[in-house]
């Protein structure tokens, strides 16, 4: 973790003292979940505040000892009298009552939000953002829904093999990115290219990934989508459902031990919450308080598997409690929502040393990827819907409207000159050559064991041998 880069610790303000986490304290109160206020957060915490990965104290042996059993056994011991047992994890009351956990609760889990389905705040008490930020967040919305837009095309045109859009998802991806700070490591699924952009990774590095060209820094050996960058802090994206989120975990906790001031963040979808890596990363994080936050994009559909027919718990939130993480349910098609969710949600696993859990709940408004045709296994109705009432770009600029920020001109003259500028990349990523065949097998070994330097060799004989199927400019040398 070499590129990690310190830099000092900003001075967070405006949590906002609405904004509800299922809080972790009370296991008694299984389907509580309390109203989280920043100026009294440490009567939230199971441990003393000075136990914080912040306070100013010199490195010492139990400086990053995540489990405190505090002799626990020692002191376990039931008072018949007060019918309660001194267990670990804190006081459980006796009852009489032969009752069992209902499996649902009588109201879902509330869906926290800034703006309505008009961009009409619906409190004031939100982190107002500032005009230049918000254009920025509004530009780079419209950027990803355009490169969305023609790179899909340019996959149905046959110029690139495969491609995945994030098209309902624009908030999620460009406001949780700007919550973020660029020493925050990344562990993406696949649907968040524009936390990346929002980064700074540029168009024309986006199609040099799809092309797979020489400029590409994953030398042509992966499919398009699965980019990646270190400068950027943003982990390769691995298409293998929900193995970026263990990894998220053990790096927050090697950023604790560093004692940088900083977090991970891992994004996944509700398939990816369906998996047992999912539910090993939360416990792991809770167990060894690592600074991370498991950012899940309930957009309604894993391929064609519906939530439904992956889970019958309240979505991904009601989770998070389970294992002792503090969590959050946003509405993922409210920018605003997101932005402050992800800022409390960084300030809180950095200052406390302390996983969280967000659900956003979205909808996959394009199809999973360009190898799939969603009109067969879901209503066409139901897409248009959420595609043109609860769209999320159009949601904010209603925002940034109403707040005297933009214009009907403003509009054309941006979508024009994006549309151009993604067109220019795509056709300089075309003319690019391809990296060398022999750059299929570096980069992994050191010293290339013989059974890669004979499939090699097997590779550039059977191109000499069929030069007919392979491009006629194809570098072999
Ligand atoms: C381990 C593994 N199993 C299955 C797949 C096939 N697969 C690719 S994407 C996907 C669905 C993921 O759905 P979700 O996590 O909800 O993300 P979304 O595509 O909705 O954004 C599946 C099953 C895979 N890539 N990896
Ligand atoms: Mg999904």
């Amino acid at each position: 973790m070499a590129f990690y880069v310190s830099k000092s610790r900003r001075i967070f303000s405006g949590l906002n003292p609405k904004m509800g986490f299922l809080g972790t304290i009370n296991p008694g109160s299984w389907s509580s979940y309390f109203t989280h206020n920043h100026a009294s957060l440490s009567k939230y915490l199971r441990y003393p505040t000075t136990k914080s990965c912040k306070q100013p104290t010199l490195f010492t042996p139990h400086r990053f000892k995540s489990v405190r059993p505090d002799n626990q056994l020692d002191s376990m011991h039931s008072d018949n009298d007060a019918q309660v047992l001194n267990f670990p994890g804190g006081m459980v009351k006796f009852t009489s009552d032969l009752k069992f956990m209902s499996e649902f609760q009588e109201e879902r889990i509330h869906c926290y939000r800034v703006l309505d389905d008009c961009g009409q705040p619906v409190s004031d008490e939100f982190v107002q953002i500032d005009e230049e930020t918000a254009m920025k967040m509004y530009k780079y919305m419209v950027t990803l829904q355009t490169m969305d837009t023609i790179f899909y095309e340019a996959q149905r045109q046959g110029r690139i093999s495969f491609y995945v859009t994030a098209i309902g998802e624009e908030a999620i991806n460009i406001a949780s990115a700007a919550a973020l700070h660029m020493d925050d490591l990344v562990f993406p699924q696949y649907r968040e290219a524009g936390v990346l952009l929002w980064r700074g990774f540029t168009l024309q590095e986006f199609a040099n990934q799809c092309f797979g060209n020489k400029y590409d820094n994953g030398k042509g050996r992966q499919m398009p989508i699965h980019y990646g960058s270190n400068k950027h802090n943003y982990f390769t994206v691995a298409s293998t459902v929900a193995t970026q989120v263990p990894h998220a975990v053990g790096a927050a906790y090697s950023l604790k031990m560093d004692r940088r001031d900083a977090c991970t963040i891992t994004y996944f979808g509700d398939g990816g919450s369906s998996t047992g890596d999912f539910h090993a990363a939360l416990n792991f994080a809770a167990v060894m308080e690592a600074p991370v936050i498991f950012f899940c994009r309930n957009n309604g559909w894993a391929i064609s598997t519906p939530v439904m027919d992956q889970f019958r718990s309240d979505g991904i939130v009601v989770r998070g409690q389970a294992y002792g993480v503090r969590s959050i349910r946003v509405d993922g098609n409210d920018a605003l929502a997101v932005y402050n969710a992800v800022r409390v949600a960084r300030k809180m696993a950095i200052s406390e040393c302390r996983p969280i859990l967000i659900e956003a709940i979205t909808y996959r408004a394009g199809h999973h990827s360009t190898s799939d045709d969603s009109s067969k296994y879901r209503p066409v109705e139901e897409i248009e819907w959420w595609r043109v009432a609860r769209d999320p770009v159009t949601r904010f600029r209603k925002w940034i409207e109403r707040e005297g920020w933009w214009s009907a001109p403003a509009e054309s003259e941006i979508r024009n000159d994006i549309r151009k500028q993604v067109l220019h990349v795509i056709q300089n990523a075309e003319k690019v050559e391809k990296p060398n065949v022999g750059e299929i097998f570096t980069d992994v070994y050191d010293v290339p064991p013989s059974n890669l330097i004979d499939q090699e060799k097997s590779l550039r004989e059977t191109i000499e041998r069929h030069p007919q199927d392979y491009p006629p400019d194809f570098p072999t040398s």
